[in-house]
Protein backbone atom coordinates (compact mmCIF):
# COMPACT_ATOMS: atom_id res chain seq x y z
CA UNK A 1 0.00 0.00 0.00
CA UNK A 2 1.28 3.69 -1.39
CA UNK A 3 2.14 6.36 0.66
CA UNK A 4 -1.05 9.00 1.10
CA UNK A 5 0.55 12.01 2.35
CA UNK A 6 3.39 14.05 1.39
CA UNK A 7 6.55 13.58 3.20
CA UNK A 8 7.39 16.33 5.87
CA UNK A 9 10.18 18.59 4.94
CA UNK A 10 12.09 18.20 8.45
CA UNK A 11 11.76 14.01 6.84
CA UNK A 12 12.77 14.49 3.48
CA UNK A 13 15.75 16.66 4.72
CA UNK A 14 16.62 13.88 6.98
CA UNK A 15 16.69 16.92 10.02
CA UNK A 16 14.89 14.56 12.74
CA UNK A 17 17.09 13.26 15.72
CA UNK A 18 14.51 10.86 18.33
CA UNK A 19 16.71 10.47 21.09
CA UNK A 20 15.89 6.35 22.29
CA UNK A 21 16.61 6.47 26.17
CA UNK A 22 16.55 2.60 27.48
CA UNK A 23 16.85 1.07 30.42
CA UNK A 24 17.64 -2.80 29.50
CA UNK A 25 19.49 -3.63 26.58
CA UNK A 26 20.31 -7.03 27.21
CA UNK A 27 18.35 -10.23 25.92
CA UNK A 28 16.05 -11.33 22.99
CA UNK A 29 13.30 -9.23 23.90
CA UNK A 30 15.63 -6.18 23.88
CA UNK A 31 18.23 -6.73 20.97
CA UNK A 32 14.84 -6.97 18.62
CA UNK A 33 12.79 -4.24 19.86
CA UNK A 34 15.82 -2.14 18.53
CA UNK A 35 16.38 -3.87 15.25
CA UNK A 36 12.10 -3.09 14.68
CA UNK A 37 12.89 0.54 16.37
CA UNK A 38 16.24 0.93 13.90
CA UNK A 39 14.40 0.04 10.85
CA UNK A 40 11.49 2.17 11.28
CA UNK A 41 13.57 4.80 11.72
CA UNK A 42 16.20 3.85 8.57
CA UNK A 43 12.38 3.63 6.42
CA UNK A 44 11.36 7.26 8.04
CA UNK A 45 15.06 8.75 7.18
CA UNK A 46 15.01 9.63 11.24
CA UNK A 47 18.40 9.38 13.34
CA UNK A 48 18.07 7.35 16.37
CA UNK A 49 20.24 8.86 18.92
CA UNK A 50 20.61 5.97 21.38
CA UNK A 51 21.51 5.18 24.96
CA UNK A 52 20.79 2.70 27.68
CA UNK A 53 21.24 2.85 31.32
CA UNK A 54 22.02 -0.96 30.93
CA UNK A 55 19.89 -2.10 34.33
CA UNK A 56 21.08 1.60 35.81
CA UNK A 57 18.44 3.55 36.81
CA UNK A 58 20.38 6.52 37.83
CA UNK A 59 22.07 6.19 34.48
CA UNK A 60 18.79 6.12 32.31
CA UNK A 61 17.95 9.10 34.41
CA UNK A 62 21.34 11.08 33.31
CA UNK A 63 20.44 9.77 29.74
CA UNK A 64 17.27 11.09 29.34
CA UNK A 65 18.33 14.69 31.14
CA UNK A 66 20.61 14.78 28.11
CA UNK A 67 18.42 14.04 25.59
CA UNK A 68 16.66 16.98 26.83
CA UNK A 69 19.12 19.40 27.08
CA UNK A 70 19.91 18.40 23.51
CA UNK A 71 16.74 19.31 22.24
CA UNK A 72 15.84 16.07 20.78
CA UNK A 73 13.11 16.32 18.34
CA UNK A 74 11.04 13.81 20.15
CA UNK A 75 12.20 11.17 23.11
CA UNK A 76 11.41 7.05 23.47
CA UNK A 77 11.51 5.94 27.13
CA UNK A 78 11.64 2.36 26.94
CA UNK A 79 11.37 0.85 30.06
CA UNK A 80 12.48 2.75 33.70
CA UNK A 81 10.95 2.94 36.70
CA UNK A 82 8.63 5.43 37.29
CA UNK A 83 10.39 7.35 40.17
CA UNK A 84 13.55 7.35 37.66
CA UNK A 85 12.35 8.83 34.68
CA UNK A 86 9.09 11.06 35.30
CA UNK A 87 10.98 14.26 36.49
CA UNK A 88 12.75 14.17 33.16
CA UNK A 89 10.00 13.42 31.14
CA UNK A 90 8.04 16.44 32.92
CA UNK A 91 10.93 18.73 31.56
CA UNK A 92 10.82 17.27 28.09
CA UNK A 93 7.05 18.05 28.11
CA UNK A 94 7.38 21.61 29.66
CA UNK A 95 10.47 21.86 26.47
CA UNK A 96 7.65 21.27 24.30
CA UNK A 97 9.35 17.89 23.00
CA UNK A 98 7.09 14.94 22.17
CA UNK A 99 7.54 11.43 24.48
CA UNK A 100 6.65 8.59 23.62
CA UNK A 101 7.16 6.18 27.09
CA UNK A 102 7.13 2.40 26.14
CA UNK A 103 6.41 0.01 28.91
CA UNK A 104 6.81 3.01 32.08
CA UNK A 105 4.26 5.28 33.04
CA UNK A 106 5.12 8.39 32.00
CA UNK A 107 3.47 10.40 35.29
CA UNK A 108 1.89 12.96 32.53
CA UNK A 109 -1.12 12.98 30.02
CA UNK A 110 1.12 14.29 27.48
CA UNK A 111 3.37 11.62 27.08
CA UNK A 112 1.79 9.00 24.49
CA UNK A 113 2.57 5.46 26.38
CA UNK A 114 2.81 2.60 24.65
CA UNK A 115 2.63 -0.83 26.09
CA UNK A 116 1.99 -4.60 25.08
CA UNK A 117 -1.98 -5.56 26.59
CA UNK A 118 0.17 -7.06 29.39
CA UNK A 119 -2.96 -8.14 31.38
CA UNK A 120 -4.11 -10.34 28.25
CA UNK A 121 -0.78 -11.38 27.74
CA UNK A 122 -0.94 -12.47 31.22
CA UNK A 123 -4.16 -14.24 30.61
CA UNK A 124 -3.38 -15.95 27.55
CA UNK A 125 -0.64 -17.78 29.18
CA UNK A 126 -3.07 -18.19 32.62
CA UNK A 127 -5.56 -19.82 29.76
CA UNK A 128 -3.23 -22.56 28.78
CA UNK A 129 -1.57 -22.93 32.20
CA UNK A 130 -5.55 -23.57 33.40
CA UNK A 131 -6.30 -25.90 30.20
CA UNK A 132 -3.20 -28.36 30.44
CA UNK A 133 -3.84 -28.33 35.04
CA UNK A 134 -7.33 -28.40 34.90
CA UNK A 135 -7.50 -25.55 37.44
CA UNK A 136 -5.78 -27.61 39.59
CA UNK A 137 -2.15 -27.47 40.91
CA UNK A 138 1.65 -26.29 42.21
CA UNK A 139 2.50 -23.41 40.80
CA UNK A 140 6.09 -21.59 41.07
CA UNK A 141 5.80 -17.80 39.98
CA UNK A 142 8.42 -15.75 38.49
CA UNK A 143 8.02 -11.77 39.37
CA UNK A 144 10.04 -8.72 40.11
CA UNK A 145 8.09 -5.80 41.28
CA UNK A 146 8.97 -1.94 39.51
CA UNK A 147 8.73 -3.55 35.90
CA UNK A 148 5.36 -1.55 34.46
CA UNK A 149 4.49 -4.89 32.26
CA UNK A 150 5.72 -7.02 34.46
CA UNK A 151 3.25 -5.67 37.44
CA UNK A 152 0.35 -5.72 35.22
CA UNK A 153 0.92 -9.28 34.66
CA UNK A 154 1.16 -9.56 38.37
CA UNK A 155 -2.38 -8.13 38.29
CA UNK A 156 -4.17 -10.37 36.48
CA UNK A 157 -1.78 -13.39 38.18
CA UNK A 158 -3.48 -11.77 41.42
CA UNK A 159 -7.16 -11.97 40.20
CA UNK A 160 -6.13 -15.56 38.31
CA UNK A 161 -5.49 -17.13 41.58
CA UNK A 162 -8.54 -15.80 43.28
CA UNK A 163 -10.75 -16.92 40.59
CA UNK A 164 -8.83 -20.57 40.59
CA UNK A 165 -8.51 -21.72 43.89
CA UNK A 166 -7.45 -24.92 43.14
CA UNK A 167 -4.06 -23.31 41.87
CA UNK A 168 -1.84 -23.06 44.56
CA UNK A 169 1.50 -20.52 44.18
CA UNK A 170 3.97 -22.91 46.66
CA UNK A 171 6.76 -20.43 45.49
CA UNK A 172 8.45 -16.95 44.07
CA UNK A 173 11.10 -16.60 42.64
CA UNK A 174 13.03 -13.78 40.11
CA UNK A 175 15.56 -11.50 39.37
CA UNK A 176 16.24 -8.70 36.29
CA UNK A 177 20.03 -8.16 35.26
CA UNK A 178 22.46 -8.71 32.57
CA UNK A 179 22.05 -12.30 32.70
CA UNK A 180 18.46 -13.08 33.73
CA UNK A 181 18.05 -16.60 32.26
CA UNK A 182 20.68 -17.97 33.87
CA UNK A 183 20.23 -16.17 37.53
CA UNK A 184 16.54 -17.54 37.33
CA UNK A 185 17.43 -21.04 35.99
CA UNK A 186 19.88 -21.18 39.68
CA UNK A 187 16.78 -19.76 41.70
CA UNK A 188 14.53 -22.21 39.94
CA UNK A 189 16.16 -25.71 40.70
CA UNK A 190 16.52 -24.41 44.43
CA UNK A 191 12.30 -23.74 44.52
CA UNK A 192 11.58 -26.92 42.34
CA UNK A 193 14.23 -29.28 44.75
CA UNK A 194 12.54 -27.77 47.63
CA UNK A 195 8.81 -27.93 46.10
CA UNK A 196 8.89 -31.68 44.21
CA UNK A 197 4.64 -31.13 44.17
CA UNK A 198 5.32 -28.08 41.45
CA UNK A 199 3.43 -28.98 38.46
CA UNK A 200 3.34 -25.46 36.69
CA UNK A 201 5.72 -22.31 36.07
CA UNK A 202 4.56 -18.85 35.20
CA UNK A 203 7.11 -17.34 34.04
CA UNK A 204 5.69 -14.04 31.93
CA UNK A 205 9.39 -12.48 30.36
CA UNK A 206 10.80 -14.55 27.88
CA UNK A 207 14.46 -14.70 30.05
CA UNK A 208 12.57 -16.12 32.90
CA UNK A 209 10.87 -18.65 30.67
CA UNK A 210 14.15 -19.77 29.62
CA UNK A 211 15.69 -20.07 32.73
CA UNK A 212 12.81 -22.20 34.22
CA UNK A 213 13.04 -24.19 31.35
CA UNK A 214 16.82 -24.96 31.68
CA UNK A 215 16.38 -25.81 35.25
CA UNK A 216 13.38 -28.33 34.77
CA UNK A 217 15.62 -29.58 31.97
CA UNK A 218 18.31 -30.25 34.39
CA UNK A 219 16.56 -31.56 37.01
CA UNK A 220 15.00 -33.75 34.53
CA UNK A 221 11.60 -33.18 35.66
CA UNK A 222 10.44 -32.06 31.81
CA UNK A 223 7.85 -34.58 31.80
CA UNK A 224 6.07 -33.32 34.67
CA UNK A 225 6.22 -29.50 34.69
CA UNK A 226 5.57 -27.07 32.01
CA UNK A 227 6.65 -23.78 31.72
CA UNK A 228 3.92 -20.80 30.68
CA UNK A 229 5.47 -17.69 29.24
CA UNK A 230 5.83 -14.48 27.67
CA UNK A 231 7.44 -12.84 24.59
CA UNK A 232 8.93 -14.68 21.81
CA UNK A 233 12.57 -14.45 19.54
CA UNK A 234 13.67 -16.89 17.20
CA UNK A 235 16.31 -18.33 19.78
CA UNK A 236 12.89 -18.79 22.17
CA UNK A 237 11.16 -20.35 19.70
CA UNK A 238 14.38 -23.00 19.49
CA UNK A 239 14.15 -23.08 23.40
CA UNK A 240 10.21 -23.70 22.78
CA UNK A 241 10.53 -26.69 20.12
CA UNK A 242 13.89 -28.24 21.52
CA UNK A 243 13.27 -31.99 22.36
CA UNK A 244 12.11 -32.27 25.84
CA UNK A 245 11.34 -28.76 25.87
CA UNK A 246 8.99 -27.90 28.91
CA UNK A 247 8.14 -24.25 27.87
CA UNK A 248 4.68 -25.08 26.23
CA UNK A 249 3.10 -21.69 26.02
CA UNK A 250 3.90 -17.76 25.26
CA UNK A 251 2.03 -15.30 25.17
CA UNK A 252 3.60 -12.40 22.74
CA UNK A 253 3.84 -9.98 20.30
CA UNK A 254 6.58 -9.29 18.11
CA UNK A 255 8.96 -6.89 19.63
CA UNK A 256 10.62 -5.95 16.56
CA UNK A 257 6.71 -4.57 15.68
CA UNK A 258 6.64 -2.76 18.99
CA UNK A 259 9.88 -0.78 18.78
CA UNK A 260 9.07 -0.20 15.18
CA UNK A 261 5.81 1.16 16.50
CA UNK A 262 7.19 3.57 18.83
CA UNK A 263 9.80 5.13 16.05
CA UNK A 264 6.72 5.64 14.16
CA UNK A 265 4.33 7.34 17.15
CA UNK A 266 7.26 9.50 17.88
CA UNK A 267 7.52 10.56 14.10
CA UNK A 268 4.20 11.24 13.92
CA UNK A 269 4.69 13.40 17.10
CA UNK A 270 7.65 15.20 15.05
CA UNK A 271 5.28 16.16 11.87
CA UNK A 272 1.90 17.35 14.67
CA UNK A 273 -0.14 14.80 13.74
CA UNK A 274 -2.50 13.70 16.00
CA UNK A 275 -1.34 10.24 18.23
CA UNK A 276 -3.69 8.14 20.45
CA UNK A 277 -2.30 8.62 23.87
CA UNK A 278 -2.99 4.93 25.21
CA UNK A 279 -1.21 2.72 22.05
CA UNK A 280 -1.20 -0.79 22.59
CA UNK A 281 0.01 -3.81 20.60
CA UNK A 282 -1.84 -6.74 20.94
CA UNK A 283 -0.04 -10.19 22.00
CA UNK A 284 -1.10 -13.87 20.01
CA UNK A 285 -0.95 -17.17 22.01
CA UNK A 286 1.83 -18.98 20.49
CA UNK A 287 1.72 -22.91 21.89
CA UNK A 288 5.05 -25.29 21.49
CA UNK A 289 2.39 -27.87 19.18
CA UNK A 290 1.33 -25.09 16.84
CA UNK A 291 5.56 -23.63 16.43
CA UNK A 292 6.27 -27.88 16.19
CA UNK A 293 3.05 -28.33 13.90
CA UNK A 294 4.10 -25.83 11.80
CA UNK A 295 7.70 -26.63 11.33
CA UNK A 296 8.24 -22.75 13.00
CA UNK A 297 11.71 -22.38 13.00
CA UNK A 298 12.18 -18.44 13.10
CA UNK A 299 10.31 -15.31 14.10
CA UNK A 300 9.55 -14.69 10.38
CA UNK A 301 7.99 -17.64 9.58
CA UNK A 302 5.90 -16.80 12.96
CA UNK A 303 4.63 -13.27 12.11
CA UNK A 304 4.15 -14.73 8.71
CA UNK A 305 1.82 -18.05 10.12
CA UNK A 306 0.40 -15.11 12.94
CA UNK A 307 -0.64 -12.06 10.75
CA UNK A 308 -2.30 -10.68 13.96
CA UNK A 309 1.50 -9.82 15.25
CA UNK A 310 1.74 -7.27 12.30
CA UNK A 311 -0.10 -4.10 13.70
CA UNK A 312 0.81 -1.86 10.59
CA UNK A 313 -2.55 0.73 11.04
CA UNK A 314 -1.16 1.18 15.08
CA UNK A 315 0.28 4.60 14.64
CA UNK A 316 0.47 4.99 11.14
CA UNK A 317 2.35 7.04 9.23
CA UNK A 318 0.44 8.65 6.28
CA UNK A 319 3.65 9.32 4.11
CA UNK A 320 5.30 6.02 4.46
CA UNK A 321 4.73 3.15 2.36
CA UNK A 322 3.91 -0.23 4.04
C1 LIG B 1 11.89 -6.60 32.68
S1 LIG B 1 10.46 -6.24 31.81
C2 LIG B 1 10.47 -7.42 30.55
C3 LIG B 1 9.28 -7.29 29.67
O1 LIG B 1 9.31 -6.09 28.98
C4 LIG B 1 8.56 -6.24 27.77
O2 LIG B 1 7.28 -5.84 28.04
C5 LIG B 1 8.65 -7.69 27.41
O3 LIG B 1 7.42 -8.22 27.04
C6 LIG B 1 9.26 -8.36 28.61
O4 LIG B 1 8.54 -9.49 29.05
Amino acid sequence: IGATAEVPAEFAAGDVHIALVRQLSSGDYFEQWLAGAQAEAKALNVTLDLSSGDGNNDKQALNLEQAVNQKADAIIVDHGFAQTVQPAIKKAVDADIPVVAFDVDPGTPEAVALSQDDHLIADQALGALKADTGGTGEVLYVYVAGFAPLDRRNETWTSFKKDNPGIKQVAQIGVVNSSTASAVADQAKAALQANPGITAVFAPYDEFAKGASLAIKELGLQDKVKVYGADISTADIAVMTEPGSPWVATSAADPSNVGRVAVRAAALLVAGHPVDKALKVPPALITQKQLRDGGITGIEQLVEAVPALQTPDVARVPWAAR
